[in-house]
C-alpha cells in the first residue's frame, strides 16, 4: 500500500516522504543547490539537472499536497498568485476565461489588470447561482475560475453542478481552495479539474511562508503544468518548500481546531446585538448551508462580520488584542481585517460593495488559540464600537 491509498491523516503525514536516500534521514533534506553534477556529458545523475526544473524538497512538497487533495499531480509556484496565473496562462491570447467575481482581491486585479492586457478575456459572475456560469459561456470559454467558500464573503459555488455545465462546453474547471483547504473540501471529488492553493495560507499554517500549488489528475494539465513551471520560473525556494510540507503535517490537526473554533466564534458573533451579519457556512442562516453540508465536511476558520459603518468596523479591527490586524489568513494566530480598505482594496468600489464587501465589513482568521480567550477578546473590541 502506498501512502496515497491510506486515509488522510495518514496522507498528511507520509504523502510524498521516503527517508533520505543517502542517510535514511525521516525529514526530507532541505536541498539547497541551484545545480547537479553530472556524471557525463548529458549524463545528468538521477534525472536532476538544474533547480528551477528540478528539486527533491520541492517534489515532496508538491506530492504530499497533491496525495491530500487526491490527485496525481502536484506543481508548486512562488506564491497563490503565481499558481493561479499559471493555470490561466496554459491559455491564449483570445481565450475566454469565467470566473467568480468575489475572489481575493489580488486575483481580480491580475485578471482585469494584468491578463485580460495580454488579449486574455474575462467575464465575472456570481457563482452561487450555477446558471450565471452558463449564461456566461462563449465558444471560446475554456476555464471556469471558481473560489468557494470565496474570500470574505464566504459564498459557495455548487461544484458538482458548475463542472457539469463547464464540461458541456469543453471549459475545465479551477477551484481556488484556499479558504476551505483538502481537509474540509476536495473539489477534484466533485467533478473540478484543477485546484489551486495559496500555499501561505492553512496549508502551510504558521505564516512564515508565501507560495503557491496547482494539484490536478489531468495529465496533460500537468504536462502543461510542468512546462510553464520551468519556462516562466515561479518556483519556490527549497527551504519554503520544506517549511510549507512541515506545515501540511499537521494540516489535520490545526483544521479540527480552526473549524470548531470559526464555529463557536461565529454562534457568538451572530448572537452579539453590536453585530449586524455573520457570513459563515457553518451558520445555519447562511443562505447556501445545505450546499455547505453537501460539499464540505467541515466550515474552516474564516468568516466576514457586517458592523453597519466604517467607523464601527475600524473600532473593532483596532480594538481587539489578540486578533491581529494584519493581511493574510490561516495561520495558528488569529487576524483581523477590513477587506474594503485592505485585501479588496483594488477591485472598484461599486463592484465591491454590490458583492457585500462594504466599509463596515470585517474578516476574521480563527487561529488555534484557547476559543474562550478568543470569545473574550472579541467581546471587548465590540464594546468599543
Ligand atoms: O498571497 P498569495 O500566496 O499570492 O495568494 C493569493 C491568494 C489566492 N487565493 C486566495 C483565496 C487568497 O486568499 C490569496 C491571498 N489572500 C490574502 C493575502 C488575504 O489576506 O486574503
Amino acid at each position: 500500500m502506498t501512502a496515497n491509498e491510506h486515509r488522510f491523516a495518514t496522507r498528511a503525514v507520509h504523502a510524498g516522504q521516503e527517508p533520505d536516500p543517502t542517510t535514511g534521514a525521516i525529514m526530507p533534506p532541505v536541498y539547497q543547490t541551484s545545480t547537479y553534477v553530472q556524471e557525463a556529458l548529458g549524463k545528468p545523475r538521477r534525472g536532476y539537472e538544474y533547480a528551477r526544473v528540478q528539486n527533491p524538497t520541492r517534489e515532496a512538497m508538491e506530492a504530499n499536497i497533491a496525495a491530500l487533495e487526491g490527485a496525481r499531480h502536484g506543481v508548486a509556484f512562488a506564491s497563490g498568485l503565481a499558481a493561479i496565473e499559471a493555470v490561466v496562462k496554459r491559455l491564449s491570447a483570445g481565450d475566454h476565461i469565467v470566473s467568480e467575481e468575489n475572489t481575493y482581491g489580488g486575483t481580480h486585479r491580475m485578471f482585469t489588470q494584468v491578463l485580460a492586457r495580454l488579449g486574455l478575456e474575462f467575464t465575472f459572475v456570481d457563482s452561487r447561482d450555477p446558471d450565471n456560469v452558463r449564461r456566461a459561456l462563449l465558444p471560446n470559454t475554456r476555464l471556469v475560475h471558481l473560489e468557494t467558500p470565496t474570500n470574505p464573503m464566504m459564498r459557495l459555488a455548487d461544484l458538482r453542478a458548475i463542472a457539469a455545465i463547464a464540461h458541456d462546453a469543453g471549459a475545465l474547471v479551477a477551484v481556488d481552495n484556499t479558504f476551505a483547504t483538502p481537509y474540509n473540501q476536495r473539489p477534484l471529488e466533485l467533478g473540478a479539474d484543477i485546484v489551486v492553493h495559496s500555499s501561505t495560507k492553512y496549508l502551510n499554517g504558521h505564516s512564515d511562508v508565501v507560495g503557491g500549488v496547482v494539484v490536478t489528475n489531468d495529465e496533460q494539465v500537468a504536462t502543461d503544468l510542468r512546462f510553464l513551471q520551468k519556462s516562466t520560473g515561479a518556483i519556490p525556494g527549497p527551504w519554503d518548500c520544506w517549511l510549507i510540507l512541515r506545515g501540511t503535517k499537521t494540516l489535520h490537526l490545526r483544521m479540527e481546531a480552526h473549524n470548531r473554533s470559526g464555529q463557536r466564534i461565529a454562534e457568538f458573533l451572530e448572537r452579539h446585538p453590536r453585530v449586524e451579519a455573520v457570513n459563515y457556512p457553518g451558520l445555519p442562516s447562511h443562505p447556501q448551508h445545505e450546499l455547505a453540508r453537501r460539499q464540505m465536511c467541515g466550515f474552516t476558520g474564516m468568516l466576514s462580520v457586517e458592523l453597519g459603518s466604517l467607523e464601527r468596523a475600524r473600532k473593532f479591527a483596532e480594538g481587539t488584542r489578540l486578533f491581529a490586524l494584519g493581511e493574510s489568513l490561516g495561520g495558528v494566530e488569529s487576524l483581523i481585517g477590513h477587506p474594503a480598505l485592505m485585501t479588496h482594496a483594488t477591485v472598484a468600489r461599486e463592484r465591491r460593495t454590490a458583492m457585500g464587501i462594504t466599509d463596515g465589513l470585517v474578516r476574521l482568521s480563527v487561529g488555534v488559540e484557547d476559543p474562550e480567550d478568543l470569545i473574550e477578546d472579541l467581546d471587548q473590541a465590540l464594546q468599543r464600537v
